[in-house]
């Protein structure tokens, strides 16, 4: 049933409809988030991005619940690599570039076992999994088609990180018209600066970017 919810956020309260709100759920992916992965491997402390499963989990359960769109999206490239820039292919330690053999599979490479969504946020069947080469979810991906095609006006951001793929897809989902909300303990970075100045670079003058909120505000709203 759709419904309309206030939501305490920053800088103000936000009003969802529900009919037209989706959870958006950003490269929750292993070679991300799991210890001896890619991430990790790059000299980072995963455990940072692990603290976000527990609030996203129940932000995931109370969406699905609410009959809410539920939108998940996978950083990585074909296995020729043919769909990633060489610039992105260039950078990194050469012992932990894209596709190269890493823990769980080639890294970054759609089809292995390190790309795909940590087993506590699995997607559910029927909820679309949009696989996108670059840091952006809209870039070269059929997103925007999909919420144009389910009424979707506002999205209820979350996942990884917060200050590269989050950040980037906040900004695409702005200039195409879309109110953003992003729930400040269901998004995460390595870096604890980057997590701070990337929430508050959202909310600031007013909400340039939108609106930061978190997952108890929203379960509240929802209950
Ligand atoms: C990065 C991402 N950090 N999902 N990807 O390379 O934020």
């Amino acid at each position: 049933m759709r419904t309309t919810l206030t939501v305490p956020a920053d800088p103000a309260p936000v009003v969802l409809d529900t009919g037209s709100t989706a959870l958006l759920v950003i490269d929750m992916q292993r070679d991300f988030l799991l210890p001896g992965g890619f991430g990790e491997s790059l000299g980072n402390d995963v455990g940072r991005l692990q603290q976000v499963v527990p609030p996203l989990r129940r932000v995931l359960a109370a969406c699905r619940e609410a009959g809410l769109l539920v939108v998940h999206t996978r950083e990585g490239h074909l296995p020729d690599l043919s769909d990633c820039p060489p610039a992105k292919l260039g950078r990194g330690a050469p012992s932990s570039r894209i596709g190269d053999p890493g823990r769980y599979g080639r890294i970054l490479v759609r089809g292995e076992y390190g790309h795909d969504i940590v087993d506590e946020l699995a997607p559910l069947p029927g909820e679309p999994v949009v696989d996108k080469p670059g840091k952006g979810a809209f870039y070269a991906t059929d997103l925007e088609d999909r919420l144009r095609a389910t009424g979707v006006r506002t999205l209820l951001v979350t996942g990884v990180t917060t200050e590269v793929c989050v950040h980037t897809t906040v900004r695409e989902a702005n200039d195409r018209g879309y109110e953003c909300v992003v729930l400040g303990d269901c998004v995460g970075s390595y870096d604890p600066e980057f997590q701070r100045v990337g929430l508050a670079m959202v909310s600031a003058q007013g909400g340039l970017f939108g609106w930061v909120s978190d997952s108890a505000a929203l379960l509240g709203a929802l209950a």
